[in-house]
């Protein structure tokens, strides 16, 4: 039994997401509410960070470690590529991916959307329990308040996060220049982690979050500012998610 504790929200979730469904695995999703979540995560695992993977009774934490907990205890339709180079440069994508592209896509994506309720207060109670949406719009003024001092964003750390955003756009364009996926002849986990972290800006209906069809036009000026980089997103989506 396969159950994965997440925010339908969170890109690091969504990259675990598509890891179970790329497998074809069986599993259950249990959406956990920001704030009360640290309660289940931290009987679960060590620290309150989602997602958390729990499989017969083990718990697994952290993206990166659940992709290739994934690939050793089930072996088909492998993330990580066989060959030991390979295997390297997918570990350093997904290093990158993890450290250059997650954090500024949330920077970026929050700095707006915390200033509207409406339309992230359905996105943290998504296929949740059902008191979430009542509790969650009694305490958003404090709790939108508490994640962006807890996340540091502001008007300033959203400008440097959106010229790192650029930054790494280009250098995955310019390794796709002359191949279609990030390491090697194969999909692999590199493929996955940067997309799933760069998805949000992409709003893919396979994310499994009803997206507004416009953000708030601050963010759709960031989205249209990278659009062309992001285009390699939309492909995979629809070709491997
Ligand atoms: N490196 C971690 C990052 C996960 C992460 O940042 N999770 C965020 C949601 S996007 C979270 O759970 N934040 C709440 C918390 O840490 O309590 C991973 O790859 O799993």
């Amino acid at each position: 039994m396969l159950t994965l504790y997440q925010f339908p929200i969170s890109h690091y979730c969504e990259k675990v997401r598509w890891s179970l469904d790329h497998k074809s695995l069986n599993y259950q999703i249990k959406n956990l509410l920001p704030g009360l979540h640290t309660l289940t995560a931290k009987k679960l695992s060590q620290s309150s960070s989602l997602p958390i993977l729990v499989h017969d009774g083990k718990a697994i934490q952290n993206s990166s470690d659940i992709l290739t907990y994934l690939d050793t205890q089930f072996p088909q339709n492998p993330l990580t590529p066989e060959d030991e180079t390979l295997k390297q440069e997918a570990a350093d994508w997904e290093k990158f991916a993890d450290e250059q592209i997650g954090i500024a896509v949330r920077v970026v994506c929050y700095h707006v959307l915390l200033d509207h309720p409406e339309i992230v207060i359905p996105f943290f109670a998504h296929n949740g329990p059902w008191y979430g949406p009542y509790l969650l719009k009694a305490i958003s003024p404090k709790l939108l308040l508490v994640m962006r001092k807890g996340m540091n964003i502001n008007a300033e750390t959203a400008e440097t996060a959106n010229k790192q955003l650029g930054f790494a756009l280009d250098k995955i364009h310019s390794r796709l220049q002359d191949q279609p996926f990030l390491v090697g002849e194969q999909f692999t986990r590199a493929d996955i982690a940067v997309a799933s972290l760069l998805a949000p800006l992409c709003k893919p209906v396979k994310y499994g979050l009803e997206w507004p069809k416009h953000f708030p036009e601050s963010l759709e000026a960031v989205i249209r500012q990278h659009s062309e980089k992001l285009a390699w997103v939309d492909r995979l989506y629809a070709e491997y998610r």
